[in-house]
This record gives structure tokens, C-alpha cells and sequence, in this order.
């Protein structure tokens, strides 16, 4: 009668030890047979009660049932492990014969890639594409764009001045003047870089800040070649139709000189921290060349004219890229940049 419910409880158990779907079901399995208060050990306390004979069956019987249950569990546990070992090496799989990832690649700064367009296409219109030091001398920054010592324009904008005379450029327009000298007419071209100027820095104002000045020197050159040529860049630059005006402005260096706003992309036009909530950004400063200017560099007014342009590249790439601080683009936060 033991003997008969030794064999079923054993047979359940290794049934339980087979079918266990976890460690934690295995473990139940384990105690109800092996564990303290577990069915072989209820029998081994019934011994006591049965004649020496008895008990020597009934010990043999459970230690056989004790050993194979032991051995079950084992062999369970160690298939288990086998197991987990094979899902780990599966999944931490590594192929060391790959080539190696290599160096995570930068991209171009968003000023540097509206800059390369302008180039681009400025070079496919016959422009050539001119640098300038950065470091100015007063005649080119100053006084050979028609501003003469004591022009109220020199205050217009702040100047770095350096040790012995030279100053840190506050526009790209002496480009124009060493293009001039240089070159000579018939003239195209464009001069993008940086200017510097001793001002507040805000929103829409830093005191390092990128241009892009444009010339045009040649017969006959006109207002309509000037405007085609604005139209022409900012189509390129925003591939759509963008509302700008255009009025009158006053630069020494220009005759007549216009202030070309585009309106401020940042709010839509209904005013903004960039916009200074008038809902036009001052963008592209432009005029037909002052005869001065030309006769200082050794071109004869009556034989050439032309158009120049500044462009404020910082500013243009706030409106193609809807960027309402200036601050943001040269603040060298990766999280910012990261985003073009
Ligand atoms: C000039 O610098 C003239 N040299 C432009 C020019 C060239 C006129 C050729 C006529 C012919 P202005 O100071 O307005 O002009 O600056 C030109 C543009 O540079 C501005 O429209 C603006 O877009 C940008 N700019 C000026 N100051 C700053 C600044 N602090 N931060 C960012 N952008 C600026």
C-alpha cells in the first residue's frame, strides 16, 4: 500500500520536474518532494512506527525514489543552464572579424552650407568668389568706401580697434575695394566671411557675425540687374517665394542705396524678439556703386558703373532655418547643431 503511493508521488514529481516551465516552478517541485516539510520526508517520519524489516524496505524504497528525484532535478538544472547559456552567447552575438565602426563623421555648420550654395551659384553666374583679411586696414574698411574720417557712418558701426591703427573688419565691403585693385573692371564677384562689431549682442545681433558682399562692376549696369540678382539669391537660398520690400537706404559707399527686409519668417511677420516686432529682418543691404568708390580704386566713373550687395549670411540662415537667437549659432552647443 506504501509502496503503491511511493511510485505515484514519485512519478507525479518527476512528471512536475519535467514539465517546469521556470526556476521558480522547479523549485516548488523540489520542496513538495525533497524540501523540509516535502512528501519523502512525511514517510521517513512514519518509520518509527514499522518493524525493523518494514523499515529497511521502506528506507531502500525511498532512497531510490530520493536519488532518481535528485537526479532529475539536476539534470534539469543543468539542462537549464545550458540553456540560458546558449540564449546569452545568442544574443551577445559579436562578429570581431567586422570592420570597425570608425570615427563618428561631423556635418557642415548651417552658415558654411547656405555659404557653399551662395558660391555655388554665384559661380555658375560668372562671379568669382573672393576672400579679405579680417584684420582691416582704416583705408580699405573705411575710407575708400567713401567714409571719410569725420562721417557720422563711422559711428554707425562700432568698431574693434587693434594696436597701431588696423581694426577688426565691421563689414565684408573692403573686399570690395581689394576685388577693385585687384581684379579691375569689367568685375563680378562675391566675398562671404566674418565681420566684427562692438555692439550689444541680442536676438538678432552678434558681435562676430557672417556676410556676404556681392559687386557687380560693368557697362551700364542698373537697378533692374541689381534686383535680378537679389531675386535670383534669395530663390535659391529659401525655394520659394519669400515677401520682401524694399526702401530706400543710406550707405556712403551707395548711390542710390536701398535696405532690402524680408519679412520675418521666425513669427510670420506679426513681430518677434528677432524681428524687434516689426515684422521685417533687415537683410540685404544693396545699391549702385558711388562713383567715388570707383574713381578711389582706379576705375573711371564714366566708363564703368556698378551694383554691390551685403548680405547678412547670419541672419539669412536664421530665416531658412527658423533659428529665433542668433546666440544659437555659435554657441557650440552639439545639441543645437545636431539638428541640421
Ligand atoms: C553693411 O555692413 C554694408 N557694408 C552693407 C552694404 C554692402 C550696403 C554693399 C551696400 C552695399 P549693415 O551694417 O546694414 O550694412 O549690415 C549688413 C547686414 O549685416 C544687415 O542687414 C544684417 O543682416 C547683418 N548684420 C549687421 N549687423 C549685424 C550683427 N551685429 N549681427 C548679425 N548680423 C548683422
Amino acid at each position: 500500500m506504501l509502496d503503491g503511493s511511493i511510485e505515484e508521488l514519485e512519478s507525479r514529481s518527476l512528471a512536475r520536474i519535467a514539465a517546469a516551465a521556470d526556476a521558480a516552478e522547479l523549485e516548488s517541485a523540489r520542496v513538495e518532494a525533497l524540501g523540509r516539510k516535502g512528501w519523502l520526508g512525511q514517510f521517513s517520519k512514519e518509520m518509527g512506527r514499522l518493524s525493523p524489516e518494514e523499515r529497511k524496505r521502506l528506507g531502500q524504497l525511498l532512497n531510490g525514489a530520493r536519488e532518481r528525484l535528485e537526479a532529475a532535478l539536476e539534470a534539469r538544472q543543468r539542462q537549464d543552464a545550458a540553456a540560458a547559456l546558449e540564449a546569452r552567447l545568442a544574443g551577445e552575438w559579436l562578429d570581431v572579424t567586422l570592420p570597425a565602426p570608425g570615427p563618428r563623421r561631423g556635418h557642415l555648420h548651417p552658415i558654411t552650407r547656405i555659404q557653399r550654395e551662395l558660391e555655388a551659384l554665384f559661380s555658375s553666374l560668372g562671379f568669382a568668389v573672393l576672400d579679405g583679411p579680417e584684420v582691416e586696414t582704416e583705408y580699405h574698411n573705411f575710407d575708400a568706401l567713401n567714409i571719410p574720417r569725420d562721417h557720422p557712418a563711422r559711428d554707425m558701426q562700432d568698431t574693434f580697434w587693434l594696436e597701431g591703427g588696423n581694426l577688426l573688419r565691421t563689414h565684408t565691403s573692403p573686399v570690395q575695394v581689394r576685388g577693385m585693385e585687384r581684379l579691375g573692371p569689367p568685375l563680378r564677384m562675391i566675398a562671404p566671411g566674418r565681420a566684427f562689431r562692438n555692439e550689444s549682442v541680442d536676438a538678432s545681433h552678434e558681435h562676430t557675425f557672417y556676410q556676404l558682399e556681392g559687386m557687380m562692376v560693368d557697362r551700364e549696369v542698373s537697378v533692374a540687374h541689381l534686383l535680378y540678382f537679389m531675386k535670383t539669391l534669395l530663390a535659391a537660398i529659401f525655394g520659394r517665394e519669400v515677401t520682401v520690400r524694399l526702401r530706400p537706404g543710406y550707405f556712403p559707399f551707395v548711390e542710390p542705396g536701398f535696405e532690402l527686409d524680408v519679412q520675418c519668417l521666425i513669427c510670420g511677420g506679426v513681430g518677434c524678439a528677432v524681428c524687434k516686432q516689426s515684422g521685417w529682418v533687415e537683410l540685404l543691404p544693396c545699391g549702385l556703386v558711388n562713383p567715388n568708390v570707383l574713381r578711389m580704386s582706379g576705375i573711371d566713373p564714366e566708363q564703368w558703373n556698378g551694383f554691390a550687395f551685403g548680405l547678412g549670411l547670419t541672419r539669412l540662415a536664421m530665416m531658412r532655418y527658423g533659428i529665433d537667437d542668433i546666440r544659437h549659432l555659435q554657441g557650440g552647443d552639439l545639441r543645437f547643431l545636431e539638428q541640421f
